[in-house]
């Protein structure tokens, strides 16, 4: 048996057995009706052969349609509970990046701190891991949470779990990625929170990702259009994140970070309203983990200070 040490593995595991259970059952049902009619009506017996009456045979099929139609759509509709519970996270949980490259997990925590095929969590706290590639298509697989997604490159994909027993537990790339496939693993410890604290305090403490950001903002030369003295008509970029976007055209998107993304490598696909398609594209100039740092400064409280306190 594989550990449960998510808040949904014991629901995962209930609905595998659940449909094995199911399985089995009508498996046997019908297996068993087989060999007792083949018995009953094999050649030479006295069994009766004459039609059945229509309605007794009525009732029996609508009785066996209905029952096994609704043990079937109860069984999808748990599962769609179960399958989309892992990407319904809570708004505050802990933000945790991950950008997987051949061959290896790269994690990066809101403070700074970076670890290689490793995740150190927090028991009883809700995860949301904000995901992407920098290559190929891996996929982070979590067996004991009963976890696993897609991680693609050029896009963001999350996915969410709240980790409820502590342990070290296996991360596996479950997606054929060439050659070291196989070797792209990782620990996942779930600690308690006061060992949490300690190792988190422990690690050398460095700038947060949204102070990293800031500067890259400067070094980019965003401040050049983006910033409160700058000359150029573009939006302001306070407050931007979650937030609905008027688009050129008509219509609106809510500024999430795939949008934030697409806006700084792709700026031609969605053109805010009132402004000119004058932004170059950092395709090729801002890494994954530029991009990171860059969402995370837009995303902090403080890129809205900046802009309150030093606007013109
Ligand atoms: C040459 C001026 C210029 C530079 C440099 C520039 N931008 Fe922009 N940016 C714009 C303009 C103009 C728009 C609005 C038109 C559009 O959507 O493309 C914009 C739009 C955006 C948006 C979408 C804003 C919204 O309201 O939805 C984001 C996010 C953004 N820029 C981030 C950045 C970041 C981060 C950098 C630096 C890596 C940067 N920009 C560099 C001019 C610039
Ligand atoms: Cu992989």
């Amino acid at each position: 048996m594989i550990a449960q040490a998510s808040t949904f593995a014991s629901r995962v595991d209930l609905l595998f057995w659940g449909i094995c259970a199911l399985s089995l059952a009508i498996m046997l049902l019908v297996g068993s009706l087989v060999l007792f009619f083949a018995i009953k009506y094999r050649r030479g017996t006295a069994a009766k052969r004459g039609p059945v009456p229509e309605k007794v045979s009525r009732e029996v099929e609508i009785g066996w349609t209905a029952a096994t139609a609704f043990a079937f759509v109860f069984l999808f509709w748990f599962a769609a509970v179960v399958g989309t519970e892992q990407f319904e996270v809570p708004e505050e949980a802990l933000e945790i990046h991950v950008v997987a490259k051949q061959w290896m997990w790269k994690v990066e925590h809101p403070n700074g701190t970076r670890e290689i095929d490793a995740l150190h969590v927090p028991v009883g706290v809700p995860v949301r891991l904000v995901m992407t590639s920098q290559d190929v298509i891996h996929s982070f697989y979590v067996p004991a949470f009963r976890i696993k997604r897609d991680v693609l490159p050029g896009r963001y994909v999350e996915i969410g779990f709240t980790p409820d027993r502590a342990g070290t537990y296996r991360l596996f790339c479950a997606e054929y990625c060439g050659t070291d496939h196989s070797r792209m693993i990782g620990s996942i410890s779930v600690m308690s929170q006061a060992d949490y604290a300690r190792w988190s305090s422990a690690r050398p403490q460095g700038d947060s990702l949204a102070d990293q950001g800031r500067l890259l903002f400067e070094r980019m030369g965003c401040t050049g259009c983006h910033g409160p003295s700058a000359q150029v008509h573009a939006p302001d970029l306070a407050g931007i994140h979650g937030r609905m976007q008027p688009l050129d055209g008509g219509g609106f998107v809510r500024a999430d970070e795939g949008y934030l993304r697409d806006s700084i490598l792709l700026p031609r696909k969605d053109i805010v309203a009132g402004y000119r398609p004058i932004m170059p594209s950092y395709q090729g100039i801002a890494s994954e983990d530029d991009l990171i740092r860059l969402i995370a400064y837009l995303k902090s409280p403080e890129a809205s200070n900046d802009r309150s306190t030093t606007a013109p």
